[in-house]
């Protein structure tokens, strides 16, 4: 007798959980759900705009026209919270960070994000930059709902999702972190999925 059937193994296969997707501690959820702390802002997009403020010679601005203009591309990723929903094969629209910094000389290593209602959260540069980040406007075609994070939200995929910051109004360049909201309320400042860091000291 074989050591593995075939029938086994495909049936097997079939009802596990794609490992290499989900991080550890971590279920796969066909929703949307949406963690929000406090009340969603709702920003008329004549009074939007994306700002980069902070370490750098001349701060940068876009009103929502002027964002719209950028050059932008689909991004399709699985999404990660903290909460232990994981999302696969989600599909956005947006401007990436490294589009948004092309040609920007600083010397910080941080950013934090800036959003209506006052949420922050913080990354180190590496993280935002390499096609790694965005500033997502549209999610399956349509755009963002206010729910979801609408006019445009930070994506940063690879890290777990409280990273992602709804109604960014901007980041911030800085030399030294900067703890964001829930980094500064026990969750852990950098937030990678694959190493389940979760809490300060995971
Ligand atoms: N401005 C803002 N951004 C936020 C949050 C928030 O409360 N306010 N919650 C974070 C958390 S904890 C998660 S898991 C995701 C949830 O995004 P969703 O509501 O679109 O699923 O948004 C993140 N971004
Ligand atoms: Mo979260």
């Amino acid at each position: 007798m074989p050591p593995v059937s075939r029938g086994f193994r495909r049936r097997e296969s079939d009802n596990q959980l794609p490992a290499d997707r989900v991080p550890p501690g971590q279920h796969l959820v066909d929703d949307f759900p949406v963690l929000t702390i406090g009340p969603t802002p709702q920003t008329p997009l004549a009074e939007w705009s994306f700002e980069i403020v902070g370490a750098i010679d001349e701060p940068l601005r876009w009103g929502w026209e002027e964002f719209q203009a950028l050059p932008s591309e689909t991004i399709t990723r699985d999404i990660h919270c903290v909460t232990s929903w994981s999302k696969l094969d989600t599909q956005w629209e947006g401007v990436s960070v490294d589009t948004l910094l092309d040609g920007v000389e600083t010397a910080a290593e941080f950013v934090v994000g800036f959003c209506d209602g006052g949420y922050e959260t913080n990354l180190p540069l590496e993280d935002v930059t390499d096609r790694q980040a965005w500033i997502a406007f549209a999610y399956g075609g349509e755009p963002l709902e206010s729910q979801h994070g609408g006019p445009a939200r930070l994506l940063v995929p690879h890290l777990y999702f409280w990273k992602s910051a709804k109604w960014i109004r901007g980041l911030r360049l800085l030399d030294d972190d900067a703890p964001g909201f829930w980094e500064s309320h026990g969750y852990h400042n950098r937030g990678d999925p694959w190493h389940e860091e979760r809490y300060a000291g995971d």
